[in-house]
């Protein structure tokens, strides 16, 4: 009798649940704290942005949904290439992450990476507002998360402890440091380079023993890791890839929350993915770009290329392009062509 009620207690629990109405109306389990995974800390306009991000949804939730940042992605160990998969398991409740980490297991994220596909920042906008950026945040879906904003990490100018690269053959024998991501080898390799796949945690020390002699990253990055004093004395700005950043949450997560918080957690990455890459522009889009006077007067040599010597970085890399066309989708890939020979300035 006792049992046979419990039964019938725990029968109409399971049928309340399923009645859809009943169901959402009941209060969704808030977590006490969400995890948010970053690269870069809050020294870096990455960092800013994702501080922004939490900072209004905590104060428009009144509280309700209350996030810490973890910078170097620490809940994996450093391990950046994994990020995707950690936010798709739940170790990661949000994530503000680099197009290039996340490559490896959503592979049209690659497309960033092609190199010289993106001549200008206006190139980068005209995908990421456009039906390519709309494109790309409906594969990361379909990869088991949910994206919201795009934000910015930066054109990825070369640096070297050597001498002034201007020329392909200049990178011929540098061991230069990339991040874990094969369209990188591959780039490297075509240019005559020894790419060193590492972490970003990894690089600072190899950078300052000089166990590599280079790497790329944005110069907001250049100027706050101060490359400069791991030995970066030569800069060269040959824009050949950015990565923007994107705002995500993990599946679940989402669907804990009430239709009303979605939208002030959406709204807020948005804003915060506006702010932070303006920020990642800070200095390089300025008249004279301050930024880099401001480099070579911690006395970096900036070497800028011709049109001429660009061309030449272009042609040498074009057939990892066209290898690469076809592994992202040459569809998705002539899109972005088109998207970016219309843009506006
Ligand atoms: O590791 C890098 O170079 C960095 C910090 O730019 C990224 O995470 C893509």
């Amino acid at each position: 009798m006792k049992l046979r009620s419990l039964l019938a207690a725990a029968l109409a629990a399971t049928s309340l649940a399923m009645v859809p109405g009943l169901a959402s109306a009941q209060a969704p389990a808030y977590k006490p704290e969400y995890r948010m995974s970053l690269v870069l800390g809050t020294a870096f306009p990455w960092g800013k942005s994702g501080e922004i991000w939490a900072n209004l949804v905590r104060e428009r939730t009144q509280g309700r949904i209350n996030i810490k940042l973890y910078p170097g992605v620490s809940l994996l160990q450093g391990d950046q290439t994994r990020e995707f998969s950690g936010l798709r398991q739940g170790v990661i409740d949000l994530a503000v992450g680099s197009t290039i980490n996340w490559s490896p297991q959503v592979r049209q994220l690659n497309l960033f990476s092609m190199p010289f596909l993106m001549p200008d920042f206006a190139a980068i906008d005209a995908l990421t507002q456009g039906e390519v950026g709309q494109q790309l945040f409906k594969d990361i879906e379909r990869a088991g998360a949910v994206p919201l904003a795009w934000g910015e990490n930066g054109y990825r100018e070369i640096s070297n402890s050597k001498h002034a690269i201007k020329t392909p053959a200049d990178l011929k024998g540098l061991k230069i440091r990339v991040v874990g991501s094969p369209l990188f080898l591959d780039t490297f390799t075509a240019l005559g380079a020894n790419p060193t796949q590492m972490s970003w945690a990894d690089a600072q020390p190899a950078l300052a023993s000089k166990a590599v002699d280079g790497q790329e990253n944005p110069l907001s990055i250049f100027t706050a890791a101060k490359l400069h004093s791991v030995e970066q004395k030569h800069l060269t700005l040959w824009g050949y890839v950015a990565d923007p950043l994107i705002f995500v949450v993990n599946k679940d997560v989402w669907a804990s929350w009430t239709e009303a918080d979605r939208k002030i957690v959406r709204d807020a990455a948005i804003e915060a993915g506006a702010q932070g890459k303006a920020l990642a522009r800070k200095g390089l889009v300025e008249p004279g770009k301050p930024l880099i006077k401001q480099i070579s007067d911690l006395g970096v040599t900036v070497t800028e290329l011709t049109p001429e010597q660009r061309a030449e970085f272009v042609k040498a890399t074009r057939p990892v392009y066209e290898k690469w066309k076809k592994q992202i989708g040459a569809d998705l890939v002539g899109k972005a062509e088109k998207a970016i020979a219309a843009r506006k300035p």
